[in-house]
């Protein structure tokens, strides 16, 4: 008994966790799961007292008025009263759908079985793709745009804020303020296939300069050196590195794939031998995953292919 709220507690990692809020919207909610706890410990108290004066109080006969009161009180007035409280405070931290200012950032948020594919508005009115990590500035009003290619996913960082739906068909929008730079976990909230639990992605929110260090990174080229195997190995049907193969988006953009944390959707470290294990076989690692196996590529075509993703930083 002692040892179960230890272990529930240590699962609570503050990357990915509701009550470790770093967003304006997670504030309110976590307030809001504060106050509504504390309402409930206070009502069930109350009730639990009057329980317990029922049962060991004296037995001595009430009158009828006092009966009549403490019913017409307890029972009537105090939930009555009481859920007014809880229902105005919940309903204070609904959107207000009159907001039109305009958002800082705007990131379109495509959810795939299983990973997410991102495209983030420049200033110049054209898109940066990228995928699988979310990085955004500090104190900045961020509106995703989210929808879904295949089935209904749901797109959610519990330490920013609340969860949206991405609904092939819709585009349902979602705004975010990030308040603490810091690495936090967003995940797919809705099941959605058998790696629905492997479709994760790692969130960085940098200060202004840091995002815009990022933002330019991302934007140049990738390098062709050494693209050889990977080009022969037929990568770019699904694949696009900018600058170097530019056909297909069917699978993750690998542009600068060296520069993200994490491989598949936040499922693998993102290091050498995870990527030939990836890439040699990608449905043992994630079930039902997208991309073809290539164990029967020679290992060192495999391990050409591995020296050239790490080289896209
Ligand atoms: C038929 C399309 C297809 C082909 C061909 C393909 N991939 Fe993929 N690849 C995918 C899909 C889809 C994913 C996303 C899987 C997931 O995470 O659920 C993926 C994911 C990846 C990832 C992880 C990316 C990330 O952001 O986590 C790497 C690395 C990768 N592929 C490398 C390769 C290499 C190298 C080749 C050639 C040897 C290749 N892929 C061929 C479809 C493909
Ligand atoms: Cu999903």
């Amino acid at each position: 008994m002692l040892a179960a709220p230890v272990i529930l507690l240590a699962g609570c990692s503050p990357q990915q966790s509701a009550l470790h809020p770093a967003g304006v919207d997670a504030h309110e909610l976590a307030n809001l799961f504060w106050f509504m706890s504390a309402a409930g410990f206070v009502v069930w108290l109350i009730v639990m007292g009057a329980a317990i004066y029922a049962v060991l109080g004296r037995r001595k006969p009430t009158s009828e008025r006092f009966g009549d009161n403490f019913i017409l009180i307890g029972g009537v007035a105090f939930p009555t009263i009481g859920l007014a409280i809880l229902l105005v405070f919940g309903l204070s931290l609904l959107p207000s759908w009159g907001r039109d200012d305009v958002p800082e950032l705007r990131v379109h948020v495509q959810a795939e079985q299983y990973w997410w594919r991102l495209s983030y508005e420049l200033r110049d009115g054209s898109r940066l793709e990228t995928a699988n990590e979310l990085h955004l500035p500090v104190d900045a009003v961020i509106e995703f745009a989210l929808t879904s290619s295949d089935v209904i996913h749901s797109f959610w960082i519990p330490a920013l804020g609340g969860k949206m739906d991405a609904i092939p068909g819709r585009t349902n929008l979602l705004r975010l303020e990030p308040t603490k730079p810091g690495i936090y976990r967003g995940v797919c909230a809705e099941f959605c296939g058998p790696s629905h639990a492997l479709m994760a992605f790692p969130v960085e929110v940098h200060d202004a300069d840091g995002f815009a260090a990022w933002l330019e990174a991302e934007q140049r080229p990738a390098s062709d050196v050494g693209s050889g195997t990977f080009l022969a190995a037929g990568c770019g049907a699904c694949h696009t590195v900018r600058g170097v193969t530019e056909i297909s988006s069917i699978g993750p953009d690998l542009t600068h794939l060296a520069a993200r944390g994490t491989i598949g959707a936040g499922t693998l470290p993102n290091n050498a031998d995870q990527l030939l294990a990836w890439i040699s076989s990608p449905d043992h690692i994630k079930p039902d995953a997208r991309m073809p196996p290539y164990e029967s590529l020679p290992e060192s075509d495999r391990r050409a292919i591995v020296d050239y993703l790490v080289s896209l930083k």
